[in-house]
């Protein structure tokens, strides 16, 4: 389905704007003050995940009118269209379906002819089945050994996630072995991971959707290189040390790995989408079939939840409401995601993938330019090194700056009063940047009216982990639908990419290669070639 009104032109989100001019100045002391009952009402729960959003400017009146324009956009609609796998990502004319790599075994799910509930299981059975191998110690690498280390080789969403929940769940974790993520083609990357490891007990699980990806083949090549030489240079080791997930067999092949060794996954589902499909294996490797299947419990919980659930009460369908009011009527340009548990370190950073890559767009779906602000800038780190960091500039800076602040109530590690003391500061961050403080001095004021979210869950588990990823996926899509925008293609992304192949043998040439770039490209190529050559000769 397209939109043939462009958002900006719909009577609800005009009618967001007058009301924006009405309440733009209220401060949330005011709000809290006129409503004794705000706090617990404002709230909502879904899939074992609270969410208070009561700290936000809203009013009742705006949550209806934004709830409006939601409906006004055919969100339901839309919904639907991707949960039965229509070709909703039109630039690419494909399904949208990595919710389906979460349904149980017995659902069934037939998109464009195929039963791929019964795909997915196959898969998730073909990974459990080598995962329990390498974890027994049954698979061995070509010495005999036992393989001790697992090194995924990707990049982009062939490793945030699995790097960022490996992260999460190191709790979960096989402590018995070692577990890396390389991605970078800067080779300090690949150096760093694996000088410390014997080539003999390593695995390298080759993570690329589409197999062509310059970074993950370089670095392939190179842990090729790296195991070979560490083993005497019979090329029959690669069929022990190497594995690869992708939806390219062929590319596969070419490189050497045995397609035996090759775990699937579909066109349909998105790179930054993929970590609950076969790109999740290394993670798998590390935290075990059973509970990566709680974890995809929690995604389809989550997915369950934004499927059926009335827009009022459902978690994304609000987040993703109250952080277009920031961004689109209060021209707030960044949202700052502070988990306050240091296992969430990389949360932000692949929220910022999800989220810049799938909604940093400025077409609409019929190709018109949009006329309203699309995607946020999305950072954050964990609570609480960022309060003695940046949040300074939360308090008593000049930006708005909208925050979610996420917490459990139970901690994995207990030890003394630290997890009070934790939640004891995201409770009081909440409380400052909502209220703030007046003080007789200018420079000690804090004026407050920050808004924030606060998203609690019991325990960071597996299927708790599922459920916040799922969350934000779902979010996000409720923003694009808004807009009206492709959230799942990433055509910038090809750009850069194309230049890159044209500048490398540019700066490999022996002869001065004729430079046909701009001044400054011209410029550094030569300076980067000069420095290269004394460093050579040096
Ligand atoms: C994600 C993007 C991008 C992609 C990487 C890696 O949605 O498409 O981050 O995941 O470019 O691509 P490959 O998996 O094909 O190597």
């Amino acid at each position: 389905m397209t939109h043939t009104t462009p958002v900006h032109e719909t009577a609800e989100w005009q009618a967001l704007e007058a009301h924006h001019r009405d309440v733009r100045d209220v401060h949330l002391r005011d709000l809290f003050d006129q409503d004794a009952e705000r706090g617990e009402r404002m709230t909502a729960e879904g899939a074992g995940v609270f969410l208070d959003y009561s700290k936000n400017r809203v009013t009742d009146e705006t949550m209806r009118l934004l709830l409006a324009l939601a409906e006004a956009r055919g969100l339901r609609g839309r919904i639907d269209a991707m949960f039965a796998g229509e070709h909703i990502n039109v630039s690419e004319d494909r399904a949208v379906l990595h919710t389906a790599l979460r349904l149980p075994r017995d659902a069934r799910l037939v998109v464009d002819g195929q039963d791929v509930v019964a795909d997915v299981h196959a898969v998730l059975d073909r990974m459990a089945d080598f995962c329990e191998r390498v974890r027994s110690g049954a698979w061995t690498g070509h010495t005999g050994s036992r393989i001790r280390n697992v090194v995924n080789i990707g990049i982009g969403g062939s490793d945030l996630g699995p790097a960022m929940a490996y992260e999460a769940l190191r709790f979960y974790s096989r402590r018995d072995m070692t577990f890396r993520f390389v991605s970078n083609v800067d080779g300090n990357d690949f150096a760093e991971a694996v000088r410390d490891l014997a080539p003999e007990e390593t695995l390298f699980v080759i993570s690329s959707k589409t197999f062509g990806t310059l970074e993950t083949l370089t670095n392939a090549h190179t842990a090729r290189d790296w195991v070979l030489a560490g083993l005497g240079g019979d090329e029959a080791a690669v069929a022990k040390h190497f594995v690869a997930v992708s939806t390219n067999a062929e590319r596969v092949a070419a490189f050497g790995i045995d397609t035996a060794n090759m775990f699937e996954f579909w066109d349909w589902v998105g790179g930054r989408y993929s970590y609950p499909s076969a790109i999740g294996l290394s993670l798998m490797v590390a935290i075990g079939p059973d509970a990566f299947g709680d974890m995809l419990a929690g995604f389809h919980a989550m997915d369950e939840h934004f499927r059926t659930t009335p827009f009022e009460r459902n978690l994304p369908v609000l987040l993703g409401l109250i952080g277009l009011w920031y961004n689109d009527f209060f021209g707030a340009e960044t949202i700052a995601v502070l988990p306050y548990d240091q296992y969430l370190a990389r949360f932000s950073a692949y929220l910022q993938q999800l989220d810049m890559e799938s909604d940093g767009k400025h077409v609409d779906l019929d190709g018109r330019q949009v006329e309203v602000q699309t995607g946020p800038i999305v950072w954050g780190q964990p609570g609480t090194n960022g309060q003695h960091a940046f949040y300074q500039l939360i308090h008593q800076g000049t930006k708005l700056v909208p925050c979610d602040f996420l917490g459990f109530v139970e901690t994995l590690n207990p030890l003394g009063d630290h997890h009070d003391l934790l939640i004891a500061n995201l409770l009081a961050q909440t409380e400052a940047l909502a209220f703030g403080r007046d003080a007789p001095e200018p420079n000690r004021v804090t004026k407050g009216n920050q808004p924030t979210n606060t998203i609690l869950c019991d325990r960071l588990t597996p299927h708790a982990l599922g459920t916040l990823v799922a969350l934000y996926e779902h979010k996000v899509f409720t923003q694009g639908t808004v807009w009206g925008i492709d959230s799942f293609d990433q055509w910038g992304v090809e750009l850069g990419k194309e230049l890159a192949q044209r500048i490398i043998p540019e700066l490999q040439a022996d002869e001065e290669p004729d430079l046909r770039h701009d001044s400054s490209t011209n410029a550094l190529i030569r300076r980067y070639r000069a420095g290269r050559s004394r460093a050579a000769a040096g």
